[in-house]
């Protein structure tokens, strides 16, 4: 298998950190799409995935899988322990509604906040910009972090009682809002005290460590 991404992206963290977690690092070869150069809006690279985004996933029978939650749901298939994507209906259904919760209440709107009000992929890249929906999408983030704030008071994990993708997609967001250096607001203590916790697993600290804007200036 192969995963097209940039390494030191948010999205591509998410996969990575999955691979980690699951010990399957060794079946992919990882292939780098240059975000800051627009490869990824090439048509080269828009046959492999239309929505011109990374990760892309590509099996050995030729076929693309994009978007993170349907690269960890088939990774997490291929493999037993631990289960990322819930075992149960019950569990399954929680993590996906909540970590499809996390990228459309913090990680996508981050992401919208870079492209929109920041210089994100500088000018050639960026070719739309509209910045007040940027900050209006920055603020709807920092809404996000005091949603799962909430959340984390009254349970250890995003979706419940384990770790899973949703926890993966939380991540996923304060790496993003750790780049475009939007903080976590003082008073979030459970979600700061969460994100230390999912500091010492190596799968996320590793990713932490090597993340890097992913084209704003420094
Ligand atoms: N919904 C997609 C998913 O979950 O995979 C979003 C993927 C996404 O936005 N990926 C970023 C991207 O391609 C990669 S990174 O910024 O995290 O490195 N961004 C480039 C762009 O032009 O949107």
């Amino acid at each position: 298998m192969k995963i097209h991404d940039w390494p030191t992206g948010p999205y591509p963290a998410r996969v990575r950190i999955a691979l980690a977690e699951k010990n399957l690092q060794s079946r992919v070869r990882f292939v780098t799409v240059d975000l800051r150069r627009g490869e990824h809006k090439k048509p080269e690279f828009l046959a492999k995935n239309y929505s011109g985004t990374l990760p892309v996933l590509e099996l050995d029978d030729g076929t693309f899988l994009a978007e993170c939650t349907a690269i960890t749901e088939y990774l997490d298939a291929l493999d037993g322990a631990p289960t990322l994507t819930g075992r149960t209906p019950r569990e399954k259904g929680l993590i996906h509604m909540m970590s499809k919760r996390a990228e459309l209440e913090l990680l996508d709107a981050i992401s919208v906040y870079f492209h929109q009000a920041t210089p994100g992929l500088g000018p050639d890249v960026e070719i739309y910009q509209n910045a007040e929906w940027g900050f209006h999408q920055r603020d709807k983030a920092v809404r996000g972090m005091h949603y799962f704030d909430g959340i984390l008071k009254t349970q250890p994990f995003v979706a419940g009682e384990a770790f899973s993708m949703a926890d993966i997609t939380v991540i996923g967001g304060l790496i993003f809002a750790g780049l475009v250096k939007l903080p976590v607001p003082a008073e979030c203590e459970a979600l700061q005290a969460w994100y230390k916790g999912m500091l010492e697993r190596p799968s996320v600290r590793d990713r932490v460590a090597m993340s890097e804007p992913t084209g704003a200036p420094a």
